[in-house]
């Protein structure tokens, strides 16, 4: 996998799963910068493992001109059982985009790590994985290849961005009170 954010943040671990995670303003505030839209959240279920799991469901708009303006998503969470309040939370993320190009040869794993390290910090790894569902052929599988870290790059790029911002303001609040 390719590593996009590893970073301590001067916010505890339950909170900063709780805004990543929950429906919280800092992910919706993103998702409408990002352009998402129709966002669907299932809620959370014990699967036989004793992890959970959910689903969610929106749409997205791209600029890639080698695809749609829009497309479906189908994004599966696993919540694993290791997780432990105050101390880690570990959650893989299936992303499925319906409607781009070769959709059906390929889907995302993106795996988010939360880690305590102090009372009020934590540290937050994002690792992505590209997948394969077939073997397409080499010219296909390059261009799967460009597109994809390109347009995931970017999501998490500006994700970084937003979360510093956040951790700036949530830590001047708290040095005014
Ligand atoms: C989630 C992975 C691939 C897809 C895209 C596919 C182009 C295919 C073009 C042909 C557009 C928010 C991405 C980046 C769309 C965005 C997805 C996001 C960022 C010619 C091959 C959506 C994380 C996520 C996972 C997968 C990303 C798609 O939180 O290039």
């Amino acid at each position: 996998g390719r590593q996009h954010i590893n970073e301590v943040y001067r916010i505890s671990v339950d909170k900063l799963y709780d805004i990543l995670f929950n429906k919280s303003q800092f992910m919706s505030d993103f998702m409408e910068q990002r352009r998402f839209s129709d966002v669907v959240y299932h809620p959370w279920k014990k699967d036989e493992g004793g992890h959970q799991t959910r689903e969610i469901m929106y749409t997205i708009s791209l600029s890639n001109p080698l695809a749609p303006k829009t497309a479906a998503v189908t994004e599966t969470q696993t919540l694993y059982k290791a997780s432990q309040e105050s101390e880690c939370y570990i959650i893989d993320a299936e992303v499925i985009t319906h409607d781009v190009p070769y959709h059906d040869y390929f889907y995302t794993l993106n795996r988010y790590m939360l880690t305590r390290v102090a009372k009020n910090k934590c540290r937050l790894r994002i690792s992505t994985e590209l997948r394969f569902r077939k073997q397409p052929w080499g010219l296909v599988k390059g261009l799967i290849e460009k597109n994809f870290w390109s347009g995931l790059e970017e999501n998490f790029r500006h994700l970084e961005m937003e979360l510093a911002k956040l951790e700036e303001v949530m830590n001047e609040a708290s040095q005014l009170s």
